[in-house]
């Protein structure tokens, strides 16, 4: 078989004779690996590719396995299963044990299993195998999400990850009676290129690692409400592994029903909320330093509620719900942006933690498909006339 034609024709053919293009794929890297000739690895007496090295650490782990495969989905939550116009799932992070490959270099690739703070996505709102989207023990990042545009996203999202699991953080932000997070004053920096702000600034930003098992979600590329329960990437969902996940799950479906309703679910919400705070600080009392992190956090959220703010923190559970608004094709009249298609993604905004929570998998694909609003079609897009203007540009 001669190069041309091995390396264009019949990928796509997936027939008896030919290689379909996972198995096109995966000889492809193994050649490449073990640097054997592709034309050879094609041919219908093909050997049997020498496959690289393993190192391997349980059965659960194979490193083959992943090898030559495309991208796998990691499942996904769809609009309209449950209910039309709405997408309505569950996120459930929780610590979890997952096969990871890797390549190691040499020719060598190697599968470890490591213990993860992972998503495990829902169709719908219940744990409940059957509805599951995600895989048990495969690293990958969360569920992909397939609201439209107009519809109302419905996401139940629980932190049950076990904190005995990892190493202890601060929870807070907020300087601990253990002193574990330092701060940076704003008006007396002294670092390269002196004070950040034009004005000295008396606050005390938070300067450390902290919060590594408190956890929020943020919408990435979402035309939505940035505070509240849409893309509020200031709150704090603490784990919470003292309440069922049942009851964590109602008081979030008793929020959508309220909302559905056209009542507003918040006062309700936040005060059960807040007796489920105080709940989760007895229930740890036997855990000094965490114990004082909750009775911290409730504290800072009675701080926020006098100023007329958000509650900062959340007791394991929160219920993200934002319309992805159609444009109403009028600048006059609601909604007067409307969300744009696009791949967009959603992933954790925890601040003291986001880098190593992303490392752990928590993000995912955020799928909205082009439904063309009507005015969209009809506006004069040709004449750079009629197109807003950046204020002080002459020209774009
Ligand atoms: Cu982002």
């Amino acid at each position: 078989m001669a190069a041309d034609e091995a390396t264009s024709p019949s990928i796509e053919n997936n027939t008896d004779n030919e290689p379909n293009r996972r198995e096109f794929m995966g000889f492809a890297f193994a050649a490449a690996a073990s640097g054997l000739l592709l034309p050879e690895v094609l041919s219908s007496e093909r050997p049997a590719p020498e496959l690289p090295a393993f190192q391997q650490s349980g059965t659960a782990c194979d490193a083959r396995a992943h090898i030559g495969q495309e991208l796998v989905s990691p499942g996904e939550i769809k609009s309209g299963v449950d209910k039309k116009g709405f997408l309505t799932g569950l996120i459930d992070l929780i610590v979890e044990n997952r096969a990871l490959s890797y390549y190691a270099g040499n020719s060598t690739y190697v599968c470890q299993m490591h213990t993860l703070r992972a998503y495990q996505g829902y169709q719908g709102w219940a744990i409940d195998p059957k509805k599951r989207v995600t895989q048990v023990g495969v690293c990958s990042p969360g569920p992909t999400l397939r609201p439209n545009i107009g519809d109302t996203v419905e996401l139940v999202f629980l932190n049950r990850i076990d904190p005995g699991k990892f190493n202890q953080t601060t929870l807070t932000s907020i300087k601990s009676a253990f002193g574990h997070c330092d701060t940076v004053n704003g008006s007396g920096f002294a670092g390269p290129g002196g004070n950040p702000y034009p004005n000295a600034d008396a606050s005390n930003f938070p300067n450390c690692f902290h919060a590594s098992d408190t956890t929020n979600l943020h919408w990435h590329g979402t035309h939505t409400d940035p505070g509240g329960f849409g893309d509020n990437v200031l709150v704090g969902v603490l784990p919470n592994i003292h309440m069922t996940s049942m009851a964590m799950i109602q008081q979030c479906v008793n929020a959508f029903g309220q909302w559905n309703e056209r009542k507003n679910p918040t006062a309700a919400f936040t005060a059960a909320a807040s007796a489920a705070m105080r709940r989760m600080a007895d229930r740890v009392a036997n855990n000094p330093e965490f114990s004082a992190q909750v009775k911290s956090a409730i504290a800072n959220n009675q701080t926020n509620v006098k100023a007329g703010e958000w509650p900062q923190y959340w007791p394991g559970y929160y219920p993200y719900h934002f319309e992805l608004p159609v444009w109403s094709g009028r600048p006059d009249v609601y909604p007067v942006m409307g969300q744009a298609p696009g791949t967009h993604w959603y992933h954790c905004h925890q601040h003291g933690s986001t880098s190593l929570q992303l490392l752990n998998g928590m993000a995912g694909a955020l799928s909205l498909p082009t439904t063309r609003p009507a005015a969209m079609t009809t506006c004069s897009c040709g004449s750079a006339a009629a197109l807003p203007r950046i204020p002080g540009s002459k020209s774009w």
